[in-house]
Parts: structure tokens; sequence; C-alpha cells
């Protein structure tokens, strides 16, 4: 992996842009999406060997974490757009109302029942989403994984995702300038068992049980709900008034966090850094209650995923794992065109 940083100096209200590649292949433009179930064609440019040119065209289909999150809706966009452009695909884009796999599994069971040529997915859980996942592959549909992964990944022709380990570690980076004299952390989680949070919370916590400054308090868990995150994070304040940086790992759970500090009274006083870049957390960081956003890449890795399912299709050469960047804004970086384009999106 290839990391750029430019770490801004200790308590300032300083730049900090921080640059993350890895294996990364990439493409972009823009087309139409929104969160809950989808499906958009797209035809045009296709060469002579092509499914289009033949009268072919693969149906792929996107299978959210969650329905109604600006992540998932930014790599429906990507995933809309790629398939404009090669021009021989189909995307279809449905998730569960909540993170929660007994609700995806059998939105995975009626995908598969529809033979769709590939399958992107991001799994709800690392084991339970195993099966169903398994038995779309057994039906001989292609699956990429996106975002989250399983523990037994096996099957599958690409894994598509952040670094999460090193955003937690960022995190932690980004507390320790925000915070230089240290002092009690905590992590807001989701639930256990999504990949993602449970790489980015493990980052977080090694690094900071690492610096003698810091006294990591633990996690709590906020079921994937803005309302339960503002809740936990109250609470934990009131317990533990040593508390001086919160990690919050995901979208729904910095929301809440900053919510939480709100009702605390303690905005701008206790630091918040969050994942993902959803236009309310760019509000909460305008406002003061949160102080770093670490933005994911979504709109690249849905036009990643559908590159490697088509070639997965095509029988071309595909590639099992690929990470994509971090950005990370701040009010000081909120104007750059880095920070900008990173915001995700509503709809495409
Ligand atoms: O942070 C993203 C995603 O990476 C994670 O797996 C689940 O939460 C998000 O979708 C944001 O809400």
């Amino acid at each position: 992996m290839k990391r750029s940083l430019s770490v801004p100096t200790a308590g300032a209200a300083a730049v900090m842009l921080l640059a993350f590649t890895a294996a990364c292949s990439s493409s972009s433009s823009s087309s139409s999406s929104s969160g809950a179930s989808t499906g958009a064609s797209a035809t045009g440019g296709a060469t002579s060997s092509s499914p289009a040119a033949s009268g072919k065209t693969y149906s792929l289909s996107f299978i959210q974490g969650v329905a109604g999150d600006g992540f998932y809706v930014t790599m429906g966009c990507g995933m809309q757009a790629e398939a404009k452009k090669l021009g021989d695909a189909t995307v279809n884009i449905q998730g569960p109302s909540q993170f929660d796999a007994t609700l995806q599994n059998p939105i995975i069971e009626s995908v598969t029942a529809s033979h769709p040529d590939a399958i992107m997915i991001a799994p709800d859980d690392v084991s339970a989403s195993r099966p169903p996942i398994a038995q779309a592959m057994s039906a001989g549909i292609k699956v990429v994984l996106v975002d989250t992964t399983l523990t037994d990944p096996s099957g599958a022709v690409s894994q598509i995702s952040s670094d999460n380990t090193a955003g937690g570690e960022d995190a932690f980076a980004a507390v320790k300038q925000l915070v230089p004299g240290g002092g009690q952390v905590f992590v807001v989680n989701t639930k256990p068992g999504i990949s993602t949070t449970d790489e980015r919370t493990a980052g977080f916590a090694a690094a900071a049980k690492a610096d003698s400054k810091f006294s990591y308090v633990g996690v709590q868990y906020d079921n994937d709900t803005a309302s339960l995150a503002a809740q936990v994070t109250l609470a934990e304040l009131q317990k533990d008034p040593g508390i001086t940086a919160i990690f919050a790992t995901n979208l729904f759970s910095a929301e809440g966090a900053a919510t939480g500090i709100r009702q605390a009274g303690k905005s701008g006083k206790i630091k918040v850094v969050g994942f993902d870049a959803e236009p309310d957390e760019i509000t909460a960081l305008q406002q003061g209650t949160v102080q770093a956003l670490i933005a994911q890449s979504p709109y690249t890795i849905g036009t990643d995923a559908v590159d490697q399912a088509v070639a997965a299709l095509q029988g071309k050469a595909t590639t099992p794992k690929i990470g994509t960047k971090f950005t990370i804004i701040t009010n000081a970086n909120l104007k750059s065109a880095a920070s900008q384009a990173a915001i995700y999106k509503t709809s495409c």
C-alpha cells in the first residue's frame, strides 16, 4: 500500500489530508441511483467482442449493506456510471432496511433465484452472510465483495474496500493531533460482526493502547443507528468525565456521536473523529461537533466492482484484492477540491 501523509502540527485547526492508495484500479463518472431498489441499464460504447456487440448484456446485481446509506448510494452511482461506460451491463440495486444479515440474506436468496450474471455485495455479517453467498457462487454467479467481507471469502472474484485497520489507526493519529495532552478515548461502533467497522475499531484501539498519554476505555455499540449512537455517547460521557475524544466508526455512529456531544453541552470540547463523509456529517464538521472525517472512496469501489465483475464474466484476469483511498476532511480543508469531491452523494 502506498500512503502519502501530510499531518498538521499539534493543536492547530490545521489541514489534515491523508491519502491512501493500494493496488487500486479505478475509473469514474456519474449516473443515477437511489438507496432502496433501483435498476439502470446502459448501452453504447462496446467493443466488437463485447456482449453489447453480440446483443448480450450482463446483468449485475448490487446488494447494499443497508439501503438509504449515502456510502452505498454513492457506490451504486459509481457502478451505474461504469456499466453505462462499458456499455454491456445493467446494474440492479437493492438493500435491507437495516444492517442485518437476517434481513439481507433473503435478498441474497431472491437475487440468486433471479440468476443475474454477477452479484456485487457488501455482506452484513462475516459469518452469517456466507451460506447464501456460497449458494450464489454454486449457482455459477460471479460474486464481488465490496466494502465488507467474510471470514471465508473464498470463491469471490475480487474484494474491494478501504484498508479499514489503517483507517482506525489514522483516526487515532487525528485524535493525537486534536488532543495532544491525551486523556480517555472511546469508540462508538455499529455492531460486532461487520468486518469493516470491527477492523477500524481494532486499528484505533491498538494505536490508543500503545500511547501512554491515552487511556482506551472501550467500545459502545449503536446497532448502526444515529439515535442509539447519541444515547451511548451521552451515557459514556457521564460515566467517564475524563473523555477527551471519540472515534465514531461509520456514518450513523458519527452523526449520533455529534448529537450526543451536543446534548451534553460539550461541542468542540470533546473531539470527534468520524468515518465517512455524508452531508449531515459535513454539517456536524461545520458546526464544530465533529473535527475530522475519514472519507472513503465508495464511488471508486463501485466502478472497480463493475470492472471486476465484467472481467470475470469475460474470462479475463481479475484482481483478488483492491484497496481504495481515504481523504481526511477537516474544516480547514473542507473547501478544497479533494474534500469536496470526497463528500458522499444522496442521489446520483
Ligand atoms: O462506513 C460505511 C461502510 O464502510 C461500513 O461497512 C458500514 O457503514 C458505512 O456504510 C457508513 O454508514
